[in-house]
């Protein structure tokens, strides 16, 4: 009996561990949003801004939250690397795609390497949340204005395709990837400053229990089921 009430309790307060992938262009400040995210939610602080590199792989880092472990891929995103992110595909429970707002130049190259993500098949399904960094500049475009380049980047690109008659061939899914356009979410934040980090983070954490990949223990399913005075917000009490 005793091991069977620990086992219970064990998964009553098991917290489920969710994987997030953080991929952008190199310079876009992805691992400045990592430790940033440490600073705000663990006891240990991130680094700061100036002891921040080029990301040469990844860097990790993991935040408990009421009932959720997040754990974070900084993914770098240089050029050669980028060909390795399809590998955290697979098990990743969402996106953030992060864009540096301020460097107008970079844009279409962002938007280029945002497409393939988007429109890869392994995370149609999976939350996609694009950030807009860097806000603390006067330079840097707002999260709508973000979100109207990459509509209007897209339609240009459509428009192409269909005058060089490809238009279709490479699109998988077209009406998902419709659809995953026109409900894409945009959150402006300053990584360096932390203003929109809580927000993202709360996206995310609110994105991830509705994930498809999500799929509570059985025994814990069973529980919920049959549990008459059960909080959906706070578990079971
Ligand atoms: N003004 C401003 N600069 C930022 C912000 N976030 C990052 N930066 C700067 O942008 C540059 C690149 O930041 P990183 O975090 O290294 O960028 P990254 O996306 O991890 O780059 P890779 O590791 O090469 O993929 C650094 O000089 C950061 O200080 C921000 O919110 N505001
Ligand atoms: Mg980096």
């Amino acid at each position: 009996m005793y091991h069977l009430l620990k086992g219970l309790h064990e998964h009553l307060t098991r917290k489920e561990e969710f994987s997030v992938i953080i991929v952008g262009l190199d310079g876009a400040g992805k691992t400045t949003l990592l430790e940033r995210i440490k600073t705000l939610y663990t006891d240990t602080p991130g680094l700061t801004p100036d002891k921040i590199g080029p990301t040469v792989g990844q860097n990790t880092g993991k935040i408990t939250l009421p009932s959720t472990i997040l754990q974070f891929w900084d993914l770098g995103g240089q050029r050669g690397i980028r060909n390795i992110w399809h590998r955290y595909y697979d098990d990743c429970h969402a996106v953030a795609y992060v864009i540096d707002a301020e460097d107008r130049e970079r844009l279409s190259e962002g938007w280029e390497v945002f497409d393939s993500v988007l429109s890869a098949p392994q995370i149609l399904n999976v939350p996609l949340l694009l950030i807009a960094n860097k806000q603390d500049s006067p330079h840097a475009l707002s999260a709508s204005e973000i979100r109207h380049d990459y509509e209007d980047w897209y339609q240009r690109k459509v428009e192409s395709a269909r005058r060089s008659v490809r238009l279709g061939e490479s699109d998988a899914e077209p009406a998902r990837r419709a659809e995953r356009i026109a409900s894409l979410d945009v959150l402006g934040i300053s990584a360096v400053e932390g203003t929109g980090v809580k927000a993202a983070v709360d996206w995310l954490f609110i994105r991830v229990q509705n994930s498809r990949r999500y799929a509570p223990p059985s025994l814990l399913s069973f529980i919920i089921v049959h549990t008459p005075h059960r909080d959906p917000q706070k578990g079971i009490s």
